[in-house]
């Protein structure tokens, strides 16, 4: 880390200058700025391929550069010339790695050759690919397959991913946990009970005629920064944006759109949000009754007084179910209890409210700041709550928008990643290819980590990620993960749920989404599902960084070769010759979702999933959309007495890392260059506490009896509620129980962990 240690207040746009100068400084950092700067102008659109950085939607007429300022990183990043060969191994053991930052690990650049764990010498040294896949074949053949897990990030294709499930449920298990784990599964179980769908009910082209918009706990401005232009074009037909978020996020505040010459010249901001509310962490149920207790208020004036109606009776007659018990609640609910849990005053939701109540399509957004707490899938089912009481589902211009994370996690589940046997379809699989598929449910993510430390789970495989980082409670969990019998890692880069390693493991190097993928037939095209359920086809574009790599799906298929009896009806080696068979596969295993598959993979703005929502099907028990509300507000309701000193710690990113990635020391919207080391506190609470004159704290989780900590942390005052902090994930991950997780989804709740803090003495 070259650069000095900077924390001054930034007061630019999201965008803009900035944005432009970051960009600049990583392509060249990179050392590969013609490959990446051919790749970009290709990134996004048809004929080129699919950002592999955030899930947000392409649109049908790109713009020349279809790509922002953190999607141009990621794609840098993929594309760097640096690489890891053998002799780095030579010169490093993995004790010695295991010292390493995550930023030092993936920045000695692209993994090249598959490698195997020698425990005599404490390195990772070449293996052949064949020997490497017969190996694990073998190991995974002498265990129980209810003791492997097989793990997805959320980048692989359709393609890859639909063999992925396939050889896991072959080789006989359904331990098929992914990222959206630890994500927006809070959505995925929410909003099925509610609506009747796990997904978004939102298009592009629905920002086009929104006349209100809520955005709840997501970070556009670095997190999905594409977002922005729907969002400015939104705001220029004079669309009100209200936002929650405890921190005064840039992004959401103003934006220069750098792709646009004028607006950089002249230095033209858009305002994003018309009203900010700093939301206490964990305080959106609390803000979400406000709202609805508010609007209905609104309507039993109006109902009073013979005026119009605020509320959309017609179709919450027709369309749901559960309204009186809902709007019974919300009456009953006392200003004092909302405006306490909120952190906000009555005006301020009662305003909110009014905006909301002259709006006819509304959009709300949302993100982790929603799904990853204790009450993750009630936070959620509460957004939709406040959406069907006006009608915002299935109209134009309206619905519900979470916002995805990884570039292809929404279309992993679609084709078969899940740990949940009634979302697979198992009997389809049986039939198509002749084999008896395990039928109990297998494990997420919070259950494989239980597993580890219990022992049951002796083999990880992964295809992708950083598990080791990405989960919490990273002490006890790293003690577990070097227990594995068997650890094998699909990656690109190198990481440390590779340097801690499990006793025979194995490191296999894979093209990224960029690289051309040549197989017998030719080079070969994948596809991915976007947040708003559209599939798009992916076309590589430059030479792979070594030729020794392996395609993600010829790696899956290589395994699955090694590990399984040979079967005539499933053909990993056509299928890896040439990917329109898998795609095939696909469409026989999901006829409607995918008809006509290959033909229409080239669709402009990708091709739509069916939505039943959308067209006001309700695939729920009840066949209605569902009001379904907590009868608490508590965000941790099985928690001792809060300690006054505790603060409601939030885990974010920064806008110079993509997760487990740290791309560089800054955030710049944050106004913090050289360090990841910080705590952002509210000015009153560092005074309280006594801490004006702290040099660095060290902070302690503040829920059960066992000691966990993390120390080194600067104090930085900032705009975020009293009661509250901020620090970056996955820094304060060994700061979460593995229990301190979501009720229904298992989410883990990385927002509003309680700490406390003290000086390093
Ligand atoms: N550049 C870049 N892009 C990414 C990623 C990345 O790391 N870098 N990650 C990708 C992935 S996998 C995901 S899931 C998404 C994540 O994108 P986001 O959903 O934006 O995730 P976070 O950065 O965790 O930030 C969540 C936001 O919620 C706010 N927040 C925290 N607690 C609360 C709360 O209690 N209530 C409310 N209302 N708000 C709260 C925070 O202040 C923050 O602004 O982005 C994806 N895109
Ligand atoms: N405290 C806290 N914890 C969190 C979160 C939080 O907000 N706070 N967010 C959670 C969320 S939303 C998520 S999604 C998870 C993320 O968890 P993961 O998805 O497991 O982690 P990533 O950091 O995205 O994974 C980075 C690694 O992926 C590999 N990789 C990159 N590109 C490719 C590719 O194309 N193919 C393959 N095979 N490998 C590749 C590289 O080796 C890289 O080191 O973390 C979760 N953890
Ligand atoms: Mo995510």
């Amino acid at each position: 880390m070259a650069r000095e240690t900077h924390i001054e207040a930034y007061d630019g746009p999201a965008g803009g200058w900035g944005s432009a100068k970051s960009v600049g400084r990583y392509v060249l950092g990179e050392g590969a700025p013609l490959r990446t700067t051919a790749a970009l102008a290709k990134q996004n659109k048809v004929g080129g391929f699919a950002c592999v950085s955030c899930a947000w939607s392409k649109p049908r007429d790109p713009n020349t550069f279809e790509f922002c300022e953190n999607g141009a990183k990621a794609t840098a990043w993929e594309l760097t010339s640096k690489a890891i060969d053998a002799s780095f191994f030579a010169r490093h053991t993995l004790r010695e790695l295991e010292h390493w930052s995550d930023f030092a690990l993936e920045d000695q650049g692209r993994l090249t050759e598959p490698l195997k764990y020698d425990a005599a010498s404490d390195r990772y040294l070449p293996i052949a690919w064949e020997q490497a896949f017969a190996e694990i074949g073998a190991e995974l053949n002498a265990i129980d397959p209810k003791a492997a897990v097989f793990y997805a990030s959320g980048r692989a294709s359709l393609e890859t991913s639909y063999l992925y499930q396939l050889f896991a449920r072959i080789y006989g298990t359904n331990n098929l946990p992914d990222s959206s784990n630890m994500c927006h599964e809070s959505t995925s179980v929410a909003l099925p009970e509610s609506i009747g769908v796990p997904v978004g009910t939102v298009f592009l082209e629905d920002f086009e005629t929104t006349d209100f918009i809520f955005f709840f706990g997501q970070n556009v401005g670095s997190n999905a920064p594409r977002m922005l232009h729907p969002l400015q074009e939104a705001r220029k037909r004079g669309v009100p944006i209200i936002t929650f978020n405890p921190l005064r996020e840039r992004g959401l505040e103003r934006f220069t759109n750098p792709q646009a010459p004028t607006e950089m010249l002249t230095g033209a901001e858009t305002t994003i949000s018309t009203q900010y509310c700093q939301v206490k962490a964990g305080g959106d149920l609390a803000a979400l009754f406000g709202l609805a207790k508010a609007l209905i208020a609104l309507d039993d004036a109006a109902a009073e007084s013979g005026g119009p109606a605020v509320l959309d009776h017609g179709f919450i007659a027709e369309h749901t179910h559960g309204f009186e018990a809902f709007a019974g609640a919300c009456r009953a609910r006392g200003w004092d209890a909302i405006e306490r849990g909120a952190g906000l005053s009555r005006a301020a939701l009662e305003q909110a409210a009014e905006t909301y109540a002259r709006s006819t399509a509304a959009i709300a957004v949302y993100g982790m700041g929603l799904t990853q707490h204790r009450t993750g899938v009630e936070n959620v089912q509460m957004l939709a709550n406040l959406l069907l009481l006006k009608g915002n589902i299935g109209r134009p211009g309206a619905g519900i928008c979470p916002v995805r994370g990884h570039s292809n996690v929404q279309g992993q589940r679609t084709v078969g990643i899940t740990e949940k046997t009634k979302l697979a379809p198992l009997d389809r699989l049986k039939e198509l290819y002749d084999f008896e598929p395990p039928r109990e449910d297998g494990m997420a993510t919070v259950d494989a980590c239980e597993g580890m430390v219990a022992g049951t789970v002796e083999a990880f495989v992964a295809l992708g990620g950083n598990f080791l980082r990405a989960i919490p409670e990273t002490g006890a969990m790293e003690t577990a993960w070097r227990k594995l019998r068997l650890s094998v890692q699909i990656a690109t880069k190198l990481n440390r749920s590779h340097v801690v390693h499990g006793r025979a493991a194995y490191l296999l190097p894979c093209l990224g989404r960029i690289e051309i993928d040549r197989q017998a037939s030719g080079p070969q095209a994948v596809s991915v599902e976007d947040s708003s359920s559209h599939f798009h086809g992916s076309r590589a574009l430059v030479d792979p960084v070594a030729a020794t790599l392996k395609s993600e799906l010829a790696i899956v298929a290589g395994l699955a070769r090694a590990t399984l009896l040979p079967n005539p009806k499933v053909d990993w080696e056509g299928w890896t010759a040439d990917y329109a068979k898998v795609r095939d596969a696909i469409e026989a295993t999901y006829p409607k979702v995918f008809p006509g598959f290959n033909a229409r993979l080239d669709t402009p703005g990708g091709f739509p999933k069916p939505i039943a929502a959308r067209e006001r099907e309700w695939t729920t028990p009840t066949g209605k959309a569902n009001f379904i509300f907590p009868e608490s507000l508590d965000e941790n309701p099985d928690m001792p007495a809060p300690n006054p000193d505790a603060l409601r710690l939030i885990t974010l990113r920064s806008n110079d890392q993509f997760n487990t990635t740290i791309y560089g020391f800054d955030d710049r919207f944050r106004g913090v260059d050289g360090t990841r080391m910080v705590v952002f506190m509210n000015a009153a609470d560092i005074a309280r506490l006594g801490f004006a004159d702290a040099g660095t704290v060290t902070m302690t989780t503040a829920a059960d009896d066992a000691l966990r900590e993390v120390a080194g942390f600067r104090i930085v005052a900032y705009d975020i509620p009293e009661g509250c902090c901020a620090a970056y994930y996955p820094e304060c991950n060994p700061l979460i129980p593995l229990w301190h997780h979501a009720k229904g989804s298992k989410v883990p709740a990385a927002k509003a962990i309680p700490v406390t803090l003290r000086a390093a003495g």
